[in-house]
């Protein structure tokens, strides 16, 4: 059913980007400055993707959809507030909302590949206990490299035309382990190895909180938590690395790893640990009573006179409140409105964009996603904050590895940009 879809999908799209290629390949984008040279490429136009686009004032469009209008749009699990995780693969791998029908179908395709290999288990058994779970997560992935069909049928010597087609087969193996994975890991470090099994009853978030053995409504959080945190275009480091590593034609489990050691620092996905912590560190300095505005606004000029950055505030490229952060933020109005822990991210809300545009430095002074999620979870009894970047590691895999689909069916060449030495930029510049 998907295989027929996207390669439908697929033809479609090819002579589009063939005829951009060809007739207009010496058409400009963009110039690149000494600034954005030097500062990680910031704002350089050099990644095609139509799985998602971030405005830097509207934040993130899947498909050409708000998370709003995504979240109203897919066929929502029976009885439950939130849609299919296995639809919102759908839209973005095929660009078009699923019928109740199609989701359903990739619910069931995937749960028949969930299994997690026993030499995994036995592998993460055998791993420091001290080791970081994103640790864990990114070597169970590599560990299932030896299970590729990419590269099976590329040893067969597959036609680049068809290289999606394992691909694709690929990422619906890896898609179907993650959350198992996940969960595997989270019960192995935190609660004496006592595994649950995966429910086949149960849709990916659904079966997910099971796993973890978190009551209702967590398993609607698992799927809100996976789509948001599914794709923010192609430049931000996790789903960029994935790409560059698949460019080179190393098959998704490869790649998929190297983007989870990106996501695992501390300026990218890891800032949603390092938000609960920073938080704590706060409540224990209050001995848990709320701090007023005035108090808050003392920890927080702490932290940026220690030479800190206040986690989970800034972007890279959104300028305005990200939607994601808001849309956790009704969730947590709907459902935690008095929880302490919430009372504390609200107050940061106040107070921290007006002290970060005094500092001076950030451009863009107001929340991210992982200034509200970790919040979410900790309500809901996970309390190990180590193990939340795992969490986006899941949901980012939809996207990410849709685009490394979409790059091998388009073709998109070896990435591999040009250097420059600091003595040419003075050239450039005219410095003597
Ligand atoms: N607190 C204090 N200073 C900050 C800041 C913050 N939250 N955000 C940016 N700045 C500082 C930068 O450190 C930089 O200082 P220097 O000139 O001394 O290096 C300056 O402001 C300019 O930075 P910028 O251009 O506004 O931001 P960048 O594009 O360089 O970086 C970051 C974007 C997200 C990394 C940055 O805003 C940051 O460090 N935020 C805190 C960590 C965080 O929340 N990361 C998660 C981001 C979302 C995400 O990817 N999730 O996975």
């Amino acid at each position: 059913m998907l295989l027929k879809k996207l390669g439908e999908k697929i033809d479609a799209h090819r002579p589009r980007t063939a005829r951009l290629v060809k007739e207009h390949g010496e058409t400009k984008v963009c110039d690149v400055t000494i600034a954005q040279a030097i500062g990680g490429a910031r704002g350089v136009r050099c990644l095609v993707t139509d799985i998602s686009y971030l405005d830097p004032n509207e934040g993130i469009r899947f498909r050409g959809m708000t998370i709003p209008e995504t979240l109203k749009a897919l066929p929502k699990v029976p009885g439950k507030d939130m849609p299919y995780v296995e639809g919102h693969i759908w839209l973005l791998l095929t660009g078009e909302v699923p019928t109740e029908a199609e989701a359903k179908w990739l619910c069931e395709d995937l749960k028949k590949r969930r299994k997690l290999p026993d030499y995994v288990k036995a592998m993460l058994r055998a791993m420091s206990p001290d080791s970081h779970p994103m640790a864990m997560f990114s070597a169970g992935i590599l560990a299932m490299q030896n299970s590729s069909e990419y590269v099976k049928a590329y040893n067969k010597g597959i036609g680049k035309m068809d290289h999606w087609q394992p691909t694709l087969e690929d990422a619906l193996n890896l898609w179907a382990k993650l959350p198992v994975l996940g969960a595997f890991i989270y019960r192995l470090k935190y609660k004496g190895d006592k595994q649950i099994k995966s429910n086949p009853d149960l849709d990916m978030g659904g079966d997910f909180a099971a796993m973890m053995g978190i009551d209702a409504p967590y398993d609607d959080v698992a799927r809100l938590y996976f789509i948001l945190h599914s794709d923010h275009e192609s430049g931000n480091v996790s789903a960029h690395t994935g790409h560059l590593v698949a460019s080179a034609l190393s098959d998704i489990y490869y790649a998929y790893s190297a983007a989870i050691n990106g996501l695992a620092g501390p300026l990218h996905g890891l800032a949603n640990q390092e938000v609960l912590s920073w938080i704590q560190d706060v409540m224990k300095k209050m001995n848990n009573k709320i701090p007023s505005e005035e108090e808050m606004k003392k920890f927080v000029w702490d932290t940026l006179k220690s030479g800190q950055v206040i986690p989970g505030y800034g972007h890279a490229v959104l300028r305005k409140t990200d939607p994601r952060y808001s849309e956790q933020r009704e969730f947590c109005l709907k459902h935690l409105k008095n929880d302490p822990i919430f009372k504390f991210v609200d107050i940061l809300y106040k107070v921290v964009p007006p002290i970060l545009q005094e500092h001076g430095k950030a451009k863009n002074p107001w929340p991210n996603v992982d200034a509200q999620s970790g919040v979410i979870q900790w309500y809901y009894g996970l309390t190990e904050y180590d193990f939340y970047t795992v969490l986006f590691g899941i949901g980012r895999s939809l996207g990410v590895l849709s685009n490394i689909v979409w790059d091998r069916a388009l073709g998109y060449a070896l990435e591999r940009p040009k250097s420059v030495t600091t003595k040419m930029l003075e050239d450039v510049a005219g410095i003597k």
